[in-house]
């Protein structure tokens, strides 16, 4: 915390330190401004130039509330530290409550040439804010002889470009989840249905295996119900914590047991039921970052031709389990098994 009360006093200093014309600064910004409530946000700090044809020694963020399990990338050249504090709020992230964290990140000892153009990276987690709630990072690039201070955030109603040198912002987007309206502050990943109706399709029993440390692939299961007249495709998808999603079909092929892509989407035939399975379908979610553990429900997002975007909670089960573990406090985690009809072609 010490650091940051240098940091908020360092920007009444940069006005007497520095006597160039303000308006001749490019502003630090965010290359990416906008993010979905509950997602996964890559903060990308351009910064332009140095301070006064001073090179940048020192680059230092401060991360807004609601912004949490934040992880700086280390860049050559520079000295990574950060800033651990008590949050202002309770955030629950992967069935964990999470109270404290980093909150401000630094990068010194380094040299970027005010002739020169870099950017600092911190990755983390959007929690549930309403759209168009403006979270302003407040950065300070450290010279030999001053500093510059992108700390100044617009009144409600003032326009940000009046600002000498305004906070990068991120504005939170719209999330897929129009049933979270209203629901401002809270931490939605709680909020994220079992079993979700949109349209004519039902998503139900999502789950995974815990994967082994250090796989970068896992599989995930779910049942989708169509109740309607006509045909959908499970098209793709997203987890926080995977790069890439795909849906894949198991085959035996001259007795060796191979698996690949589904072309076109997965084909959930009308008034019918689809049940992605261990050896059957099933989605495949490579690129891992931190896999979640056993016992616990993460956010999974799945993009239908018709239906769109529907979104419930997916549980984890030990490693190498064959079945979903039922959930406790979700009655609808483990309704539509093995009981419904399965499509395979
Ligand atoms: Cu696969």
């Amino acid at each position: 915390m010490t650091m940051m009360t240098r940091l908020l006093g360092g920007a009444t200093a940069a006005a007497a330190l520095l006597s160039m014309p303000l308006a001749a600064f490019a502003h630090v910004s965010l290359e990416v401004g906008e993010a979905p409530a509950n997602s996964t946000y890559k903060a990308i700090f351009r910064v332009p130039h140095g301070c006064d044809g001073q090179a940048t020694r020192t680059f230092t963020v401060v991360l807004p509330e609601g912004f949490i399990d934040a992880k700086p990338m280390p860049k050559a050249g520079w000295t990574l530290e950060t800033v651990k504090a008590p949050f202002a709020k309770t955030y629950t992230l992967w069935g964990d409550q999470v109270s404290e964290g980093v909150t401000e990140v630094r990068w010194s000892d380094g040299s970027l040439d005010d002739g020169h153009y870099d950017e600092f990276v911190v990755r983390g987690r959007v929690t549930g804010f309403a759209p168009g709630t403006q979270l302003p990072f407040k950065a300070v690039q450290t010279c030999a002889d001053g500093e510059v201070a992108w700390t100044e955030v617009a009144a409600p109603g003032a326009d940000p470009h009046d600002l000498a040198h305004p906070a990068p912002v991120l504005t939170v987007a719209a999330g897929a989840k129009a049933d979270h309206a209203g629901h401002a502050g809270h931490e939605a990943p709680g909020a994220v249905p079992a079993e979700a109706t949109v349209g004519d399709l039902t998503v139900a029993t999502a789950w995974m295996r815990q994967p082994p440390p250090g796989a970068n692939v896992a599989g995930a299961y779910v049942t989708v119900t169509n109740a309607g007249d006509s045909a959908d495709r499970l098209m793709g998808g997203t987890v926080p914590f995977a790069d890439r999603f795909e849906v894949h079909e198991m085959k035996m092929a001259d007795g060796v047991m191979t698996m690949a892509e589904v072309d076109g989407g997965l084909e959930i035939p009308a008034g019918s039921t689809v049940a992605l399975t261990p050896g059957g379908y099933h989605i495949m979610l490579m690129g891992l970052g931190d896999a979640p553990n056993k016992g616990v429900a993460v956010p999974l997002t799945l993009t239908f031709e018709k239906a769109g975007t529907i979104e419930v909670m997916m549980t984890v089960a030990p490693m190498g389990a064959a079945a979903p573990t039922p959930a406790a406090n979700h009655s609808g985690a483990n309704h539509g098994g093995a009981s419904h009809s399965t499509h395979k072609n």
